[in-house]
C-alpha cells in the first residue's frame, strides 16, 4: 500500500542549518542581483572575480592524461607514496633532520580537514590526553571535527577585540594552565578567521612553554605561501617545533596554496621521536583511514605530486602563488585606502597589517546582514571577509557598504 509522506520512517527528522561558512555560498546562489558579491568562503578569485585554476596545475593535468600508461587502481590506504614523501618535504623543509631519520610518518588524506579529522580519531584512540585546545576564534569547522572524532575541545584566548591583533598574555596563561600533554591546535600560519599570527618571537615562546609543559602541538596549515607568498617563511612555525626533536602533528592542505580545492588533495604528518615510533603509527593510522574511506582519490594528489617533483614546475608553482598572495595585498592596501577617502569612522589599520586569506574586520552580525541586505556583499556572520574574492572593481562597493553600515547600524 502506497505511504502518504506523513508516514515516513524520516518523519522526526528536523531540518539543519546551513553550514556558517559554505552556506553563505548557499544564500549568495540563490540571489538575483547582478552586483552581488562573494566574500564568504576562502576561494581564490582573479581581479575578473572568477575561479582561479594555475597554469601549472593545467600542464601537469594534461600530462598526466596524455600519459596512457597511468591507470586507476586503487592507492595504497595511505596513498601516493611519492605525494608524501614530497609532501612532508614542502613542510618540513627539504634538508629536515626529522625526515632523514625517517622519524615523519605521511599519509594522504582528503584535503586539510580530512587529515585533522584521521589525525583526530588516530589521538582519541592512541594518545592518553583527550582535550584539544583550539584558539578562540578559530576556523568553524575545527571544533565539530574533533568533537565528532572523540576529542574533548576546549579554548584558549588568541584574539583581542580591542586591539584586533594577538591576546598574546592571554595565550601564553591559558596553555600555562593547560593540563600537561594537552593537545593544542596551532594555525601554521595566516590564522583564519582573524588575519592575526604571532611573531617569530612570540612563535619561540609558544615553542618553549609548550614542551616544557609537554603540550602535544597540532598544527593546521591550509595557507602555506598565501600568508607571505614563500612557502618556507610560512613554515618557520612548524619548522621551529620539529627542530626540537619534540613530536608533533601536521595537516597539510593544497586546497588553497595550489588552488585544488575540489580535488580534496592534502595530507596528514606525525613527527614521532624514532623511526620505529613512526612505523607504528603509520599501522594504526592505516586502521583508521581504511573503514573511513577506504584509500584516497588518484587524481589531485598525482597533480600535485608532479609538480613538486620537477623542478621546473615547482618554480612556476611558486611564482604563481606569489601572484596570488600580492593580489590579495594588494586589495588590503585598496580597501584601506577607499575607507580613508570615505572618511569612514573608525580605526581601519588593521586591514592591511592582518595577513593571508581574511580580513577580521570588526563588523558585528547586524551590519554584515544589512550589508548583505542592502548591498549584496555576502560575509560569514562573524565579520570576516575574503580579500581573495575582491578586485579592484568590487573594492568601492564593499567600502561603500562598509561605510553605511558602520554610520547607520549600531
Ligand atoms: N583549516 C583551515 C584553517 C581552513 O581555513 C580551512 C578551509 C581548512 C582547514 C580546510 O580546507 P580543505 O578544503 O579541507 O583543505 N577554510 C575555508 C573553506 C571552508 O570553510 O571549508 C574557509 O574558511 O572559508
Amino acid at each position: 500500500m502506497a505511504s502518504d509522506h506523513g508516514d515516513s520512517v524520516f518523519a522526526n527528522v528536523v531540518r539543519a542549518p546551513e553550514d556558517p561558512i559554505l552556506g553563505v555560498t548557499v544564500a549568495y546562489n540563490k540571489d538575483p542581483s547582478p552586483k552581488k558579491l562573494n566574500l564568504g568562503v576562502g576561494a581564490y578569485r582573479t581581479e575578473e572575480g572568477k575561479p582561479l585554476v594555475l597554469n601549472v596545475v593545467r600542464r601537469a593535468e594534461q600530462m598526466l592524461v596524455n600519459d596512457t600508461s597511468r591507470v586507476k587502481e586503487y592507492l595504497p590506504i595511505v596513498g601516493l607514496a611519492e605525494f608524501n614523501k614530497l609532501s612532508a618535504k614542502l613542510i618540513f623543509g627539504v634538508d629536515s633532520p626529522a625526515i632523514q631519520e625517517n622519524r615523519v610518518t605521511t599519509v594522504q588524506c582528503l584535503s586539510g580537514t580530512g587529515s585533522l579529522r584521521v589525525g583526530a580519531e588516530f589521538l582519541a584512540r592512541h594518545y592518553h590526553e583527550h582535550t584539544i585546545y583550539i584558539p578562540q576564534p578559530t576556523w568553524g569547522n575545527h571544533p565539530k571535527v574533533f568533537t565528532i572524532a572523540g576529542l574533548s575541545v576546549k579554548t584558549y584566548r588568541y584574539y583581542s577585540p580591542e586591539t584586533r591583533g594577538l591576546d598574546f598574555q592571554g595565550l601564553l596563561d591559558d596553555l600555562n594552565a593547560a593540563p600537561s600533554g594537552a593537545i593544542v591546535l596551532l594555525h601554521a600560519c595566516a590564522h583564519n578567521p582573524t588575519g592575526v599570527d604571532p611573531t617569530p618571537e612570540q612563535w619561540e615562546q609558544i615553542r618553549q612553554l609548550m614542551r616544557s609543559k609537554g603540550l602535544l602541538p597540532f598544527f593546521d596549515s591550509a595557507y602555506q605561501g598565501f600568508a607571505s607568498g614563500s612557502l618556507d617563511e610560512d613554515a618557520q612555525s612548524v619548522r621551529m617545533f620539529v627542530s626540537d626533536g619534540g613530536e608533533c602533528l601536521v595537516a597539510q592542505s593544497y586546497a588553497k596554496n595550489m588552488g585544488m580545492y575540489g580535488e580534496r588533495v592534502g595530507a596528514l604528518s606525525i613527527v614521532c621521536k624514532s623511526a620505529d615510533v613512526a612505523v607504528r603509527v603509520e599501522s594504526q593510522l592505516k586502521l583508521v583511514i581504511r573503514p573511513m574511506y577506504s584509500n584516497p582519490p588518484i587524481h589531485g594528489a598525482s597533480i600535485v605530486a608532479a609538480i613538486l617533483k620537477d623542478s621546473h614546475m615547482y618554480h612556476e608553482w611558486t611564482v604563481e602563488l606569489k601572484a596570488m598572495a600580492d593580489r590579495i595585498i594588494s586589495m588590503r592596501q585598496k580597501l584601506f585606502d577607499a575607507l580613508q577617502a570615505r572618511g569612514t569612522p573608525g580605526d581601519w589599520s588593521h586591514i592591511i597589517k592582518q595577513i593571508g586569506m581574511f580580513t577580521f574586520t570588526g563588523l558585528n552580525a547586524q551590519q554584515v546582514a544589512f550589508m548583505t541586505k542592502e548591498y549584496h556583499i555576502y560575509m560569514t556572520s562573524d565579520g570576516r571577509i575574503s580579500m581573495a574574492g575582491l578586485s579592484s572593481q568590487t573594492v568601492p562597493l564593499l567600502a561603500d557598504a562598509i561605510h553605511a553600515a558602520v554610520s547607520t547600524v549600531v
